[in-house]
């Protein structure tokens, strides 16, 4: 079964943070997810705009951009200058009063434009956005965190957005809490990718090689 697999970059050890982009490489992650945080959107702090760049520098695998800060247009120049063609841009539209406008600036520079929804927000509110972006990437657990309890009551969303992608035209991503029983679960419904950090991927005793290639081998 195809399906993509990202590394939330947030929950690497940044010790020796060549090393883990190497060895994800290794492994073979298929892209590197990286969450910015401004400390207003949410509550937190996580990778920065040096984080992000120097992360596009170390590897020619894609970047898969989390962008969890408020107003995204206001500074969106500063990440596009920094990527590659092919790059994904997620805005929160919850986040910016034009979000139609951000993401054109994001295909006007050559990224793939996409909205991170969080569990709260209903489709109905971005059904516009839907037929702009190309890809979604549905929050399962409340942005701002690694390592939290995945919330059920988003399940239904992505039901939901399943049974629209091929007439809008978008890929459906995960991100939160994301173990193997989801992927067992939602990637043969059709969720094209999905966001590995605490839950099943950092942290482990195990290689990153052995646990990509655990997951690529699940029997569906
Ligand atoms: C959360 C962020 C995510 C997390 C990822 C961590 O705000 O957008 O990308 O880093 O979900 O995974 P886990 O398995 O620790 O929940
Ligand atoms: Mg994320």
């Amino acid at each position: 079964m195809e399906f993509e697999l990202m590394a939330s970059m947030m929950c690497a050890n940044y010790g020796h943070l060549e090393q883990e982009v190497r060895d994800l490489e290794d492994g073979g992650i298929d892209s590197f997810h990286i969450d910015i945080m401004d400390g207003r959107f949410v509550a937190n702090f996580a990778m920065s705009l040096n984080d992000m760049r120097y992360i596009a520098a170390t590897t020619s695998k894609p970047l898969d951009v989390h962008l969890m800060i408020e107003h995204p247009n206001n500074r969106i120049g500063l990440f596009l200058r920094n990527l590659r063609p092919g790059d994904t841009v997620y805005i929160h539209p919850e986040a910016e009063y034009h979000p139609s406008t951000t993401l054109q600036a994001v295909i006007d520079a050559g990224m793939v434009p996409g909205i991170a929804i969080n569990p709260g927000t209903s489709v109905e509110t971005v059904m516009e956005l839907l037929r702009i972006v190309k890809k979604v990437l549905v929050m399962s657990v409340n942005p701002g965190n690694a390592g939290q309890m995945f919330l059920p009551y988003v399940g239904k969303k992505i039901t939901k957005l399943l049974a629209m992608k091929e007439d809008m035209g978008f890929e459906l991503y995960w991100d939160g809490a994301c173990s193997a029983e989801k992927i067992l679960e939602y990637a043969p419904k059709g969720v094209k990718g999905f966001v590995l950090g605490t839950t099943l991927l950092f942290g482990k005793d195990r290689t990153y090689g052995e646990t990509l290639q655990n997951i690529r081998e699940l029997r569906f």
